[in-house]
C-alpha cells in the first residue's frame, strides 16, 4: 500500500512529538531522496503551523565516520528550527527523545544570503562567525536504521542543537582538533578536515543543495557542517562537552 506523502510526514511528526519510534518508510514503499525532501518540507510545515521558525540548516553525513556509522554514503541536509535550539550549558531531558546521540560539529553563522552555486571564497565571505556546536540526532525510525530516502524524510535525524560562543570568521578551520568528551573523558576524537576535507565545503554544499529545494540561506542563519566523528548515544547523568581547537567549547548535561 502506497501512503500519500502528507500521511508519512504526519507519522514522522507524531513519532517526534511522542518520542516513539516508527517503522522505516522503506518497509512499505521505496522512497528516493527527492521524495524524502518533499516529505521533509511537509514535516517542517507542520512545525511552522505550530509557530516554529526556521533558523538555519544542518548538513548530514559529511564525514566518512558518519557515513560508516549509519550505512548511508550521501551528503544530506535538514532544517533547524528555533524550538530545536538549546541553551549552551543547559540540560537535555533524555525522555524527550527516542534514542538520542550527540555529535561534535562546527557551525557557521551567516552575514548575508547564500544560495545556489557558490565558490569557497564566496562562502567564506558569507560567514559572520564560526562556533563549536553539538547536534543531537534522534532518528524517528526503529533501531536508528534507515535508507537515504528515509533519513532525508526524517529531517536528516535532527532533533536539537547547541551552539558555543562565536569565534572570528577568519579563523583557519582547515584542520582543527575536535574532541567530544563524556564526563570529562575524551570519547570521540577527530579533525575538522574529516568534514568533506574542509568544513567550508559543507557550507558550499548547503547553498547548492538547499537551492535545489527552493530554500535560501538567509543572514543570521546557522549552518551545521556535519559531524567529524561517529555520534555517541546519550544516557541520563552524562556530561557532554565538545571542544574545537582554536574556537572554543560547548557543553550540556543529560537528565
Ligand atoms: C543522519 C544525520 C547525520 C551528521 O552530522 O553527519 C548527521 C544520522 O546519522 O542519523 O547529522
Ligand atoms: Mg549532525
Amino acid at each position: 500500500m502506497m501512503n500519500a506523502l502528507p500521511v508519512i510526514a504526519k507519522r514522522l511528526d507524531d513519532a517526534n512529538r511522542s518520542a516513539t519510534a516508527t517503522h522505516q518508510l522503506s518497509d512499505d514503499q521505496h522512497v528516493d531522496a527527492a521524495t524524502g525532501y518533499a516529505i521533509q518540507a511537509m514535516g517542517i510545515e507542520l512545525r511552522q503551523q505550530r509557530g516554529e521558525r526556521i533558523v538555519g540548516v544542518k548538513m548530514g553525513l559529511t564525514s566518512r565516520a558518519k557515513m560508516e556509522q549509519v550505512g548511508v554514503d550521501e551528503v544530506t541536509w535538514g532544517r533547524l528550527t528555533d524550538a530545536m535550539r538549546r541553551e549552551e550549558g543547559g540540560t537535555l531531558v533524555r525522555t524527550d527523545f527516542i534514542h538520542p546521540r550527540a555529535e561534535p560539529e562546527i557551525a557557521f553563522v551567516l552575514n548575508r544570503r547564500l544560495t545556489g552555486e557558490v565558490s569557497m571564497a564566496e562562502a567564506a565571505l558569507a560567514i559572520e562567525a564560526v562556533t563549536p556546536a553539538i547536534e543531537i540526532i534522534d532518528s524517528r525510525y526503529e533501531n536508528f536504521k534507515f535508507s537515504l530516502g528515509d533519513v532525508v524524510a526524517d529531517n536528516s535525524s535532527s532533533a536539537a542543537f547547541f551552539i558555543g560562543s562565536y569565534a572570528r570568521p577568519d579563523v583557519d578551520i582547515t584542520n582543527l582538533g575536535m574532541v567530544l568528551s563524556i564526563d570529562g573523558m575524551p570519547r570521540e576524537v577527530g579533525s575538522s578536515a574529516a568534514i568533506l576535507g574542509h568544513p567550508l565545503r559543507a557550507l558550499v554544499a548547503a547553498a547548492r543543495m538547499t537551492a535545489r529545494a527552493g530554500h535560501v540561506l538567509e543572514p543570521g542563519d546557522i549552518v551545521l557542517a556535519g559531524a567529524a566523528t561517529a555520534a555517541v548515544p546519550l544516557t541520563p547523568g552524562m556530561q557532554v562537552e565538545v571542544e574545537v581547537q582554536d574556537i572554543g567549547r560547548v557543553r550540556f548535561d543529560v537528565s
